[in-house]
């Protein structure tokens, strides 16, 4: 179809862009690590967000091409800011199955001079949803490369905690339905005040997104949040725009 052969020709012509959006540490708003966020700016339709071409491109595959570049890219971001700051990276379910994931990562890794700890995968519970071997298998093999693994938008897929005993996770990121109306709605407050403890008893790190108040970020750090990302710190820019950006906030 016609978005199909638009995005081949994205990857080729270079219309792709890697924007990115800091998290900075609740305690002392320090950068601690870069979330990567492609774009595509399509030159008759302007932006496209990648919540619209990145299920198109899970279904064609293409997701797979997609998903190297931003890899690669992101890692050569990464080599550039300093040792303290990490990368996260967004993996789909399709790249999670890919063979070539673990080599492609590999690659970036030693290419950039990058120690793997810098390096965060961002997956969502759909994942775990079916586990299969091989999911566990690549889970492992990750594990082993000493990358870490965030688990993404928390708390609004089929939530089981059983997936937190299971595997072996990094770092919560709270989804931001919760933080938009941390201040109003008790339950959310209730919800996610739970999950910063549940993180830090698992010895979890615990980000939360979509900050956009003061008020909600007070809120976070008195609960103990380690990571804050959304709005009120920087809204996503290009890349290569994140050097200063950190420098201004070391
Ligand atoms: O940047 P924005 O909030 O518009 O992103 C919308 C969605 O697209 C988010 O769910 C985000 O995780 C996803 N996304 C952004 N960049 C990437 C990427 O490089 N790979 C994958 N798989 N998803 C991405
Ligand atoms: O699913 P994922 O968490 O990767 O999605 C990240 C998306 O959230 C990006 O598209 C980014 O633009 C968006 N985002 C980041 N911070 C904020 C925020 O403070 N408010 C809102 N409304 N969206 C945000
Ligand atoms: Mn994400
Ligand atoms: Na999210």
């Amino acid at each position: 179809n016609q978005i199909e052969q638009e995005l081949r020709l994205a990857l080729a012509e270079g219309t792709l862009t890697l924007h990115a959006q800091p998290l900075v540490m609740a305690s002392n708003g320090e950068v601690v690590c870069v979330e990567a966020l492609v774009r595509w700016n399509h030159a008759q339709l302007g932006t496209i967000s990648p919540a619209e071409f990145i299920p198109i491109a899970e279904g064609t595959g293409q997701i797979l091409d997609i998903g190297s570049w931003v890899i690669r890219m992101a890692c050569k971001a990464a080599s550039k800011w300093p040792e303290t700051v990490r990368v996260a990276i967004n993996l789909s379910p399709r790249q999670f199955s890919n063979p070539a994931l673990l080599p492609t990562l590999e690659k970036a890794i030693r290419e950039n001079n990058l120690s793997p700890g810098r390096v965060e995968l961002e997956v969502t519970e759909s994942l775990l949803l079916d586990p299969s071997p091989a999911v566990e298998t690549t889970l492992l093999a990750l594990r082993i490369l000493g990358v870490r693994i965030a688990l993404d938008d928390f708390g609004t897929g089929y939530s089981s905690l059983s997936y937190l005993k299971r595997y072996k996770f990094d770092k919560l990121k709270i989804d931001q339905t919760f933080i938009t109306d941390l201040d109003s709605n008790p339950d959310s407050a209730a919800i996610v005040a739970s999950v910063i403890t549940l993180a830090r008893n698992l010895n979890l790190s615990v980000a939360a997104e979509g900050v956009e108040k003061a008020s909600q970020f007070d809120r976070l750090a008195a609960l103990g949040c380690s990571e804050i990302q959304g709005f009120l710190i920087s809204k996503p820019m290009p890349i290569d725009d994140l050097n200063a950006f950190i420098q201004r906030n070391q």
